[in-house]
């Protein structure tokens, strides 16, 4: 049986809640040939890859997903890439707010998901859900989790990729794309069925 870890994140923004973490504890314990893990991250600029790192140091997981909240976006959105920037429109948690700063001194400038992007996003789509293979995760704490674990994991074996979910249903937001917490969990079991 392989090992996933999946994060979500906490609320931030003056959202009561977080859809990603939201629908990662909609999902069972077992997916496909997956075990699954599930870890909810502060949304605080350094500190969300750390806590990742230092719980796939604990489990060693072959796969590290990890969910977002993409608020405008109408699809569910699997993301390409990771940038090495970090760049905040409000602050984080903490208080953060970086302005164009690099995650790693001397990184590389940007790193591909591990994982099988397209075909993520094709099985997504073929159980009849929005989906659609995204080429930037922004510059807030989301690319930040992206990049630093595409780093940290780069000469390893674990693979890392990063989806992004629209506001949900729940969120109530007017004028807004949405989505059910129900549908973005069948949509994140589609991403893992495919990995
Ligand atoms: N979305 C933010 C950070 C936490 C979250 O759920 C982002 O897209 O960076």
């Amino acid at each position: 049986m392989r090992k996933l870890l999946i994060t979500g994140f906490e609320a931030f923004g003056g959202e009561p809640t977080n859809p990603s973490w939201d629908a990662v504890c909609r999902l069972p314990d077992f997916i496909c040939d997956f075990s699954i893990t599930k870890l909810c991250l502060p949304v605080v600029f350094g500190e969300a890859p750390e806590k990742a790192i230092a719980a796939a140091k604990d489990l060693a997981p072959d796969v590290i997903l990890c969910i977002g909240q993409a608020g405008g976006r109408s699809a569910v959105t699997p993301e390409m890439v990771g940038i090495n920037l970090r760049y905040a429109n409000i602050p984080d948690n903490a208080g953060n707010q970086p302005n164009d700063d690099k995650i790693v001194d001397g990184g590389s400038a940007a790193f591909f998901s591990t994982l099988p992007v397209r075909k993520i996003a094709e099985n997504i789509k073929s159980k009849g859900i929005a989906a659609q293979v995204s080429y930037s995760a922004g510059a807030y704490v989301c690319n930040d989790l992206l990049y630093s674990l595409l780093y940290h994991f780069k000469e390893s074996k674990t693979q890392v990729g990063f989806i992004h979910v629209p506001y949900s249903d729940e969120q109530r937001k007017e004028n807004m794309p949405s989505m059910s917490l129900d549908t973005i969990a069948q949509a994140l079991i589609a991403a893992i069925e495919a990995i």
